[in-house]
């Protein structure tokens, strides 16, 4: 069986299930706790998760994941067109958005949480092996203070992240405007499954069930997700999320 490591509610880990449960392939989630989940990646040679554990193969990040699951979908819907400028076209900006969205989209999102133990912990803490949920609350002071320090989280920092955002969904508006439903070619492509998965946490789609209920977030959290879900390239993720990301029917959280 295909194992996933992951953090639940990182975006970057449900881009990778989406590829995975849009190419029909089983696997037995493994969540873990932020900054804990190393006892399970450094082993691999890893720090960041998703991580896919295969019979053959270790694929330590999103993309990897994307591409190995893509090539394994027997349906005639593949992620990356056979034309060769189209498929650049989608290789760069699912680059781009890993390199720049999914950093700024998470720091931003973080900057509301990491000061409140409470919240932080009922998202946090969800789907991860009891143990490691009571290592989670004992040593949060330490946890939180890594995590700031991993991602750079200061109130400048959180606030350059959110202009970054805001610049991106400026281009990804700007590509839409000429009316066309995808953003590479005339099909979903892994440019939309990244650009989608990656601004999640800006844009809590109602059915991304990790992060808490749109009404119990922050007030100014709230208020810069409907400016976002407002923007062409939101209603497009939305849409995106909506109708393209199947539900995982053979996916088993291993620790839940
Ligand atoms: N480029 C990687 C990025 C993944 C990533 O940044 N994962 C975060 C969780 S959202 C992580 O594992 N951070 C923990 C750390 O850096 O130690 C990918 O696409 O998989």
């Amino acid at each position: 069986m295909n194992r996933l490591l992951t953090i639940p509610v990182s975006p970057y880990c449900e881009k990778a299930r989406w590829a995975l449960d849009r190419a029909d392939i089983a696997y037995l989630e493994e969540g873990h706790a932020p900054v804990l989940h190393w006892r399970a990646t450094l082993p691999l040679h890893t720090r960041t998760v998703p991580v896919l554990i295969t019979r053959g193969a270790v694929l330590a990040s999103s993309t990897s994941i994307v591409r190995w699951s893509d090539a394994r979908c027997t349906g005639g819907e593949h992620l990356y067109p056979n034309d060769p400028a189209l498929r650049r076209e989608v290789e760069e900006l699912e680059a781009h958005f890993d390199a720049k969205l999914g950093p700024a989209t998470r720091r931003w999102a973080y900057s509301f949480m990491l000061h409140d133990k409470r919240r932080s912990i009922d998202v946090l803490g969800v789907a991860i092996p009891p143990g490691e949920r009571a290592a989670l609350v004992a040593l949060w002071p330490m946890i939180a203070t890594a995590m700031i320090r991993g991602m750079g989280l200061t109130p400048e920092g959180a606030a350059r992240s959110l202009e970054r955002v805001k610049a991106i969904f400026t281009e990804v508006s700007a590509r839409l405007s000429d009316g066309r439903r995808f953003l590479v070619g005339d099909r979903f492509s892994a440019a939309d499954l990244g650009f989608t998965a990656l601004s999640i946490p800006v844009l809590a789609p109602p059915q991304y069930a990790w992060l808490p209920p749109f009404d119990t977030l922050p007030a100014p959290m709230r208020a810069e997700i409907a400016s976002f879900r407002s923007t062409p390239a939101g209603a497009f993720a939305l849409r995106m999320y909506r109708d393209e990301r199947p539900r995982g029917g053979r996916f088993m959280m291993a620790s839940a």
